[in-house]
């Protein structure tokens, strides 16, 4: 209890100039959405493989793999969708752990039918629970895959494809063109196939190496602005020091408009409307929203909790208000500059992202598998929430001009919508504030203690 006695210390002017500096830096650092740029995962990318293993009469088998190399985002349900252009008149005889959307025009083929005929195929992923006769290794999970750094062993997804009417040399062959990788939704664009070095593979005794017949990469990028989303998240922020809560911005993710667009969001006393407006079908699923002044289908709410001698206490909880959707391998982006001192993180997973050599204000925050790493559809369960304990470093801590609140908050690889700064809860008189001031939040704090013993 004496700890939490402990006066808001630091040196205003001091902090001012701090805060100044960041926010300069801060400002400098956010790029136009036209680049294909994430200056919190420089080198995020999706790289697609494509090792032929073995030349057939007419062709070749190859083995594609997807890895997905982004730190935070990840590809959820429906999964994705990858296609291509062939270079010459190329067709797919079979296929393992994927399949072509269509199967196109293959009247010419008499006997033997291609699985695909398309001078542009569209491949997706098979389900789970395919008989193992159709799988491969890292296939089958209905086209989600994990990031790199919430689960690398999963951030990969393959499938197997015997090619005809192809090259059967590595002279003849031709690789394919116009790659396109929608994750389920827009967003990535891909660079022209490169043949490299072929790829070896050590067999599991590792007593001997084999190695593709020629191997190609395509390398895909995200880009927010090609996305064309409108925002899918907001942050709304409260304080023991104040309280007000500051809510999300008003329509952050869209407006509630019953004129236009009747039934745009769900009144939360009829959920059950939800599952019969929102059928599951194919293709994107579109957010059924819970009916709110933001309209978003996730909130994330910062509360700065308890202040000690040495450490502070924030508690974070992510609220669903999405109807259609369980967030299945959720992951948070929060970037504040107390991240440097992370002292204790209950309930989530984390890992420090650390783009730049000497700023390790980035964290990239998750659920435990099997405990929370569901985001439930909107309703009863449809949260998670996690306390953070940071250790104070005395020469940049500060309550003061909400420096207690993140810079900036990113949910499954979207950017969440933050309230405007000057929005932010103060601290009392927080312009020019006398040493009593102290002493009245003390003597709040130290009541209110009483209070709540005494109710106990
Ligand atoms: C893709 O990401 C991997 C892993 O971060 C990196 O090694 C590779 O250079 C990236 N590729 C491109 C073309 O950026
Ligand atoms: C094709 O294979 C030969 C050796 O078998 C190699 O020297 C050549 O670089 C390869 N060409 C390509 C385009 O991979
Ligand atoms: C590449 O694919 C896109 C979309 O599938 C299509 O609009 C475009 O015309 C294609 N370009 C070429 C050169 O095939
Ligand atoms: C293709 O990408 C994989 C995965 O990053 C890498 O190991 C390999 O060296 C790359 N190969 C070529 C030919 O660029
Ligand atoms: C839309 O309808 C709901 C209830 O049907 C109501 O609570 C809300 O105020 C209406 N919104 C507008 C913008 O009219
Ligand atoms: C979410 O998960 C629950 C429990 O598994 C299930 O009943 C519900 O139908 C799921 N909702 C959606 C939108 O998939
Ligand atoms: C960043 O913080 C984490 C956790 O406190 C620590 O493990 C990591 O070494 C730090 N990195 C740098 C570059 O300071
Ligand atoms: C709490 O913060 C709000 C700004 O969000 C401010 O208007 C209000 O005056 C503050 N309350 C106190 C008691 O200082
Ligand atoms: C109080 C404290 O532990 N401060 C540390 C915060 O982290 C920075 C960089 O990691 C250290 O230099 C400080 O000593």
């Amino acid at each position: 209890m004496e700890s939490l006695l402990s006066p808001l210390t630091g040196s205003i002017t001091k902090l001012t100039s701090f805060t100044l500096l960041f926010l300069f830096l801060f400002s400098c650092s956010t790029f136009t959405p036209t680049e294909a740029y994430d200056a919190l995962d420089p080198n995020g990318n999706i790289t697609i493989k494509w090792d032929l293993m073995t030349w057939t009469p007419d062709g070749y088998v190859a083995v594609v793999t997807m890895f997905n190399f982004q730190q935070y985002r990840h590809i959820q349900a429906p999964g994705w969708t990858l296609g291509w252009t062939w270079a010459k008149k190329e067709v797919i005889w079979s296929m393992m752990g994927g399949q072509t959307t269509e199967q196109g025009d293959c009247s010419k083929y008499k006997g033997n039918v291609p699985h695909c005929c398309k001078k542009d195929p569209t491949v997706v992923d098979l389900l789970p629970g395919t008989p193992y006769n159709q799988q491969i290794a890292n296939c089958c999970k209905g086209g989600v895959i994990n990031s790199w750094a919430q689960d690398p062993a999963n951030a990969v997804s393959s499938f197997q494809l015997s090619v005809g009417a192809a090259g059967t040399t590595n002279k003849t062959v031709r690789v394919p063109k116009n790659f396109t990788l929608k994750a389920p939704g827009p967003g990535y664009t891909c660079g022209p196939a490169k043949i490299g070095k072929p790829t070896k593979f050590v067999t599991s005794d590792n007593r001997r190496t084999t190695q593709a017949m020629m191997t190609w990469n395509v390398t895909c990028t995200y880009s927010q602005f090609l996305a064309q989303k409108t925002p899918t998240c907001c942050v709304s922020l409260s304080s023991f020091y104040n309280d007000t809560i500051v809510g999300c911005p008003t329509c952050a993710c869209g407006c509630q408009n019953n004129a236009t667009d009747p039934g745009s969001c769900v009144d939360p006393n009829t959920p059950q409307l939800a599952s019969v407006v929102n059928p599951r079908g194919k293709g994107i699923i579109k957010p059924m929203v819970q009916c709110s002044s933001h309209m978003c289908p996730v909130r994330i709410h910062w509360h700065v909790k308890l202040n000690y001698k040495e450490y502070w206490r924030v508690k974070i909880t992510i609220t669903n208000f999405n109807y259609a959707m369980n967030y299945s391998q959720w992951n948070l982006v929060v970037q504040h500059p107390n991240f440097d001192n992370l002292t204790t993180l209950f309930s989530f997973h984390y890992k420090s992202l650390t783009p730049y050599e000497g700023l390790n204000d980035t964290a990239m925050l998750w659920g435990v598998k099997f405990y929370n790493d569901l985001l439930s559809q909107a309703g009863p369960l449809g949260n998670v929430q996690s306390e953070l304990l940071f250790r104070k470093d005395a020469s940049t801590f500060t309550f003061e001009k909400g420096w207690a609140f993140p810079r900036r908050i990113y949910f499954n690889g979207d950017n969440c919508v933050m309230p405007p700064p000057d929005a932010y809860p103060w601290l009392p008189n927080a312009s020019s504030r006398p040493i009593i001031s102290i002493l009245v939040q003390a003597i709040t704090i130290l009541a209110s203690l009483v209070f709540l013993l005494a109710y106990a």
